[in-house]
C-alpha cells in the first residue's frame, strides 16, 4: 500500500468513525446454527438442540438503537423458532419468534434471516427458541451496551460477567415434554439446576465443570444475569458480598441493595459486584423458590465459584455458601420484586400513562379438563391440567396468526377475548368449588387501537391451586404500577398505585393469589404474544395475543414482511 493510498483509508476510517458517533447506530450480523450437539452432565451424555454447538448459546452484542440481523439455519431435525425477549421490534413483529403466532417454524434444512430492530432498549436481554421445549437449551444474552458516547448511570465497571441460570434434565427435554403432554399431569422435575450451563460442586461428577469467575480485590464487577429456567422462579445469592441491583429487563432502575434477589423465568437483572471481602473464594448459589406445597420440584442448589485473584492460603476446604431464603418464602420473592424503582432521570426518563383508555381484568387460572377416552391423566382426580386467561386457554393456530391478520385470512382466529373475567368470583378464596375448574377453548385475540393507554391488572386465582405467574408481553415494556395479595379492589387499590418511578419490565411475577396492575400505550402496531413465561403453564394454555392496529400516520404502521418468512 502507497502512503496516498494509506491517507484515503484513514480519512475513509476518521468519515466511518465520525459516521457512527453522528447516527449512533450500527449494523451487526450473527450466524445461528441450530443443530443437536453432544453434551455431557451428571455423568451421562445427551444429544441437545445448541446454536453453533454452544451450551448455553453465544452473546449478541449490540449498542443501543442497533439494528441486529441474525441468519438463522436449521440444521437440527425438529421445527424451531427463535425469539428476541425484550426487544420490541418497533412495527416489525415479523422477526419477534413465537410459533404459530408470528411465523410458521423454520424447518429442518431451512433458513430465517430475523432482523432485531433496537429502539430504547439498554442493559441485559436475552433470545431464546419459541417453539416446544426447546429453550431448555436454546438460549443466551442479548447485551445491549451504552451508545457510544454515553456511558452507564453508575460508575463503569470493571469487567461484564454472564449469570445464565437454568435447569438440565438427564433425559431428552422432547421426551419430558412429550410425557409431560400425553400424561396430563406435571411435568418431570429437572436433575440439575445450572450457572452458565454448570450445575457446580454440589452435584456428583460436576466439580470439574464447576463456573469459575476470577475477580480483582477492590474493583467492581457487573453480573448480566438471566432466568432460562424453564418452569421456576429462582433465588440467587454470593456468600458475604452485597448485590447492587440497577437494571432489570433492559432499563435501569435506582440502585438497589440486597442480600439475595429473586428472578422469574424470562426476566434479566443487572447487578454490580465489589469485590470488597478477604482475599478467598466464594459460592454464588441458586435454587428455585417452590410455592406450591402439593408440587415435586427439583430442591437441589447450583453454585459457581467467585475466586479472587492472587495468592492466599483458602482456611476452609470448600468456598463459603451463601444463606439463600428457604425454598417457600413467598414474602421474600414478593418482597424484593416489589422494591425495584425506575431510576427515572434526565437522560433516562419514564412516560407512564396517567389517562387510561382501556381498563383490562384478566384472571390467571389453573385448571382441569377430563382425561381423553381410553388414557390415564395424573393430573387432579385423573384429570388432566390445562390453564387460561379470564377462562380462555389458548389454542394454537395451525398457522401464523400474524399472517392471517396482515392478509385478512378468516377463520384463523376471533377477536372476542372479554375485557373482564366471565364469572366474578371471590378469585383466591380456599376451596373454590370445582365447577370453576373447567375453562373455555378458543382462539381468542384482543384487538387495541394504536396510541391506546391501557392498565391490565393480573388477578391470580387459587382455581385447582393458586401459584406465581411470571408474565411476559411481547413488543412493549410495561410500567408495573402496584401489586398486593388477596383480590384486586378497583376502588381501593389504584390510590397506592406507583406513578411516579415503577419499574419498567417485560415480564412480572404476579403473586401467588394476588394481583399485579401494569400500564403501556399501545404504540407498536403488531400482533403480540402475551404469556406465563413457566413453560409448562404455556403447554396448557396460559397464554393470549394482542393485535395492535395500525395508526394513521406513515410511522404508525407496521412494515411489512420480509420475503423469506417461513412457510407452513
Ligand atoms: C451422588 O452420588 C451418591 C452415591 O451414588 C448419592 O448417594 C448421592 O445422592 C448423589 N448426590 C446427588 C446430589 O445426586
Ligand atoms: C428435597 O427433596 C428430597 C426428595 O423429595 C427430600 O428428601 C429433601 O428433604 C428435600 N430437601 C429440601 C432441602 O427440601
Ligand atoms: C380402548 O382400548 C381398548 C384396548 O386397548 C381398545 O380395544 C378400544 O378400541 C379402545 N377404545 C377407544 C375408544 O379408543
Ligand atoms: C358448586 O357449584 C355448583 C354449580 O354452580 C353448585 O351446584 C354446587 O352447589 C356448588 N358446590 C358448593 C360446595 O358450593
Ligand atoms: C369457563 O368456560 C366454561 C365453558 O364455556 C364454562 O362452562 C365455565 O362456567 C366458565 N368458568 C368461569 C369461571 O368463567
Ligand atoms: C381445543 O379445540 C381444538 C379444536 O376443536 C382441539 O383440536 C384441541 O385439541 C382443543 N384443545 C384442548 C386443550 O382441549
Ligand atoms: C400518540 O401519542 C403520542 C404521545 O402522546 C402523540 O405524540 C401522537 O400524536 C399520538 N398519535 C396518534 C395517532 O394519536
Ligand atoms: C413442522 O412445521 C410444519 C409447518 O408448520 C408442520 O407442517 C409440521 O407438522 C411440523 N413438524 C412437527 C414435527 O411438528
Ligand atoms: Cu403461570
Amino acid at each position: 500500500m502507497n502512503i496516498a493510498m494509506k491517507i484515503h483509508v484513514l480519512v475513509f476510517g476518521l468519515f466511518m468513525l465520525h459516521g457512527l458517533i453522528r447516527s449512533h447506530a450500527a449494523l451487526v450480523r450473527y450466524n445461528f446454527v441450530v443443530q443437536e450437539t453432544s453434551y455431557t452432565r451428571l455423568c451421562s451424555s445427551k444429544n441437545i438442540l445448541t446454536v453453533n454447538g454452544q451450551y448455553p448459546g453465544p452473546t449478541i452484542s449490540a449498542r443501543k438503537g442497533d439494528t441486529v440481523i441474525v441468519d438463522v439455519f436449521n440444521q437440527a431435525s425438529q421445527n424451531i423458532t427463535i425469539h428476541w425477549h425484550g426487544v420490541k421490534l418497533p412495527r416489525y413483529p415479523w422477526s419477534d419468534g413465537p410459533e404459530f403466532i408470528t411465523q410458521c417454524p423454520i424447518q429442518p434444512g431451512a433458513r430465517f434471516s430475523q432482523k432485531i430492530i433496537l429502539s430504547n432498549e439498554e442493559g441485559t436481554l436475552w433470545w431464546h427458541a419459541h417453539s416446544d421445549w426447546s429453550r431448555a437449551t436454546v438460549h443466551g444474552l442479548l447485551v445491549v451496551s451504552p451508545k457510544i458516547g454515553t456511558t452507564f448511570p453508575f460508575p463503569k465497571p470493571h469487567a461484564e460477567i454472564p449469570v445464565i441460570l437454568g435447569d438440565w434434565w438427564k433425559n431428552d427435554i422432547q421426551t419430558v415434554m412429550e410425557d409431560f403432554m400425553r400424561r396430563g399431569g406435571d411435568p418431570a422435575p429437572s436433575d440439575a439446576l445450572t450457572i452458565n450451563g454448570q450445575p457446580g460442586d454440589l452435584y456428583n461428577c460436576s466439580r470439574l465443570g464447576t463456573t469459575k469467575i476470577n475477580v480483582d480485590k477492590g474493583k467492581t464487577y457487573m453480573l448480566r444475569m438471566a432466568n432460562a429456567a424453564m418452569n421456576n422462579i429462582m433465588f440467587f445469592a454470593i456468600a458475604n458480598h452485597e448485590l447492587i441491583v440497577v437494571g432489570t429487563d433492559g432499563a435501569y432502575t435506582k440502585p438497589l441493595k440486597t442480600n439475595y434477589l429473586a428472578i422469574s423465568p424470562g426476566q434479566t437483572i443487572d447487578v454490580l459486584l465489589t469485590a470488597n471481602q478477604p482475599r478467598n473464594r466464594y459460592y454464588m448459589a441458586a435454587k428455585f423458590y417452590n410455592s406450591n406445597p402439593r408440587s415435586i420440584f427439583d430442591n437441589t442448589t447450583t453454585t459457581a465459584i467467585i475466586k479472587y485473584n492472587g495468592k492466599y492460603t483458602t482456611s476452609t476446604p470448600s468456598p463459603a455458601l451463601p444463606s439463600l431464603p428457604a425454598f417457600n418464602d413467598r414474602k421474600a420473592s414478593t418482597r424484593f420484586t416489589s422494591s425495584l424503582r425506575s431510576l427515572a432521570t434526565t437522560d433516562h426518563p419514564i412516560d407512564v400513562p396517567m389517562t387510561i383508555s382501556r381498563k383490562l381484568l384478566y384472571t390467571l387460572s389453573i385448571n382441569t379438563l377430563p382425561c381423553a377416552s381410553n388414557t390415564t391423566c395424573y393430573g387432579p382426580r385423573g384429570n388432566r391440567f390445562s390453564a387460561s386467561i379470564n377462562n380462555i386457554t389458548f389454542d394454537d393456530p395451525k398457522t401464523s396468526l400474524l399472517g392471517a391478520y396482515y392478509r385478512r385470512i378468516n377463520g384463523v382466529y376471533g377477536d372476542e377475548f372479554p375485557d373482564n373475567p366471565p364469572f366474578a368470583f371471590d378469585y383466591t378464596a380456599i376451596n373454590l368449588n370445582s365447577s370453576l375448574q373447567t375453562p373455555k377453548n378458543a382462539t381468542e385475540v384482543k384487538i387495541l387501537k394504536y396510541n391506546d393507554t391501557v392498565e391490565l391488572v393480573f388477578q391470580g386465582t387459587n382455581v385447582v391451586s393458586g401459584i406465581e405467574h411470571p408474565m411476559h408481553m411481547h413488543g412493549y415494556s410495561f410500567y408495573v404500577v402496584g401489586s398486593g395479595f388477596g383480590n384486586f379492589d378497583r376502588k381501593r387499590d389504584p390510590l397506592n398505585y406507583n406513578l411516579v418511578d415503577p419499574p419498567l419490565r417485560q415480564t412480572i411475577a404476579v403473586p401467588q393469589n394476588g394481583w399485579t396492575a401494569i400500564r403501556f400505550r399501545a404504540n407498536n402496531p403488531g400482533v403480540w404474544f402475551m404469556h406465563c413465561h413457566f413453560e409448562r403453564h404455556v403447554s396448557w394454555g396460559m397464554e393470549t395475543v394482542f393485535i395492535v392496529k395500525n395508526g394513521k400516520g406513515a410511522h404508525e404502521r407496521m412494515l411489512p414482511p420480509p420475503k423469506d418468512m417461513p412457510k407452513c
